[in-house]
């Protein structure tokens, strides 16, 4: 694991499955602080580019979801340009980082996972004030940087809680409309009511596609259609619903006991997930008759 306080690219972990290919982050993992936010850019006009800022405290991790973009560094002794075009890397950006977004394809999606919570006060949106300040500010030490375990790790089985299909809520999401390009945040418990531990994102999906047939024990989730669209069939032991989603703007929440299934991908669809806990294969319920049986023990 990378812990260098620089700017730096690195790779993501990447399953590839012939149902479409899918990538993780875990935050104080992968990701080298506490995730407190993602925001996403979507909607944005092929060419076109995001104003240049930097962040006095913020860190932040920069994926390209769909699509290709440009992030821009400078320190004032030159410009560092890193194409941003595949899933499963990353481009870590450290506080005091000059940085601007361009030379956006069409159908470019970029996911942000920041270290802070939206706060105006953190930007430095005048770059001879950034200079003066970054000559002013210490360099940090790599050490608070680097990865811990997290004790919210899944060590044995919970049981399955009981959970009804409507428990599981579309979320409207704000959308911040701009000419460049739309975005759309997430906070730590608004409007989601848990910490993002872990994000992951299923992409590179054949048209038609399904899958997901399993129900989680603890795991909160939401889902969101970052590109294209995908169906979510819920399922908790006595009925069933389906839900469409569609919308970079609209997530559905996936409460724990809750049988799903993703069906009806259409072609360069990307899901992407916000999900409650690390990954921990002790949290899942893959066959359904076990789900049924553990479920109708309880009613
Ligand atoms: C869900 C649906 C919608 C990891 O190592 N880390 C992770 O964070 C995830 C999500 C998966 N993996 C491994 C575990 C498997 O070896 O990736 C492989 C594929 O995962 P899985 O078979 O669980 O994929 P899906 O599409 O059936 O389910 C996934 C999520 O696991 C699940 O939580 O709700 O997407």
């Amino acid at each position: 694991m990378d812990c260098r306080i620089t700017p730096h690219l690195f790779d993501l972990p990447k399953v590839s499955d012939p149902r479409g290919n899918l990538s993780f982050l875990e935050s104080e993992g992968h990701v080298p602080f506490r995730v407190r936010r993602a925001y996403w850019i979507y909607d944005v006009p092929g060419g076109m580019y995001r104003d240049g800022h930097a962040f006095r405290t913020q860190q932040e991790v920069i994926i390209a979801l769909s699509g290709s973009f440009d992030v821009v560094l400078n320190d004032g002794t030159g410009e560092v340009r890193h194409h941003m075009a595949r899933s499963y890397y990353a481009l870590y950006v450290p506080p005091m980082t000059w940085r601007k977004i361009d030379n956006f394809s069409t159908n470019a999606v970029v996911l942000v996972l920041s270290s802070t919570e939206y706060d105006p006060a953190d930007y430095i949106e005048d770059f001879d004030e950034y200079l003066r300040l970054s000559s002013l500010t210490p360099s940090i030490t790599n050490s608070k940087n680097c990865p811990s375990a997290k004790d919210t790790d899944i060590k044995s089985p919970a049981p399955l809680p009981t959970a009804s299909v409507d428990d599981c809520q579309i979320i409207n999401l704000d959308k911040h409309h701009h000419a460049n390009g739309n975005l759309t945040v997430v906070q730590n418990g608004d409007p989601i009511p848990f910490d993002i531990q872990r994000v992951y994102y299923l992409y590179d999906i054949p048209g038609g596609e399904s899958r997901g047939g399993h129900a989680h024990r603890q795991l909160r989730q939401l889902l969101v259609a970052m590109s294209g669209s995908f169906d979510v069939v819920l399922d908790d032991g006595s009925r069933q619903r389906r839900v469409s989603l569609n919308r970079p703007y609209q997530g559905l929440l996936v409460v724990p006991g809750m049988w799903r299934e993703l069906e009806n991908f259409s072609s360069g669809s990307v899901c992407l997930c916000l999900a409650s806990l690390h990954y921990s294969e002790a949290d899942y319920i893959r066959d359904h008759d076990d789900f049924l049986s553990q479920i109708q023990h309880k009613r």
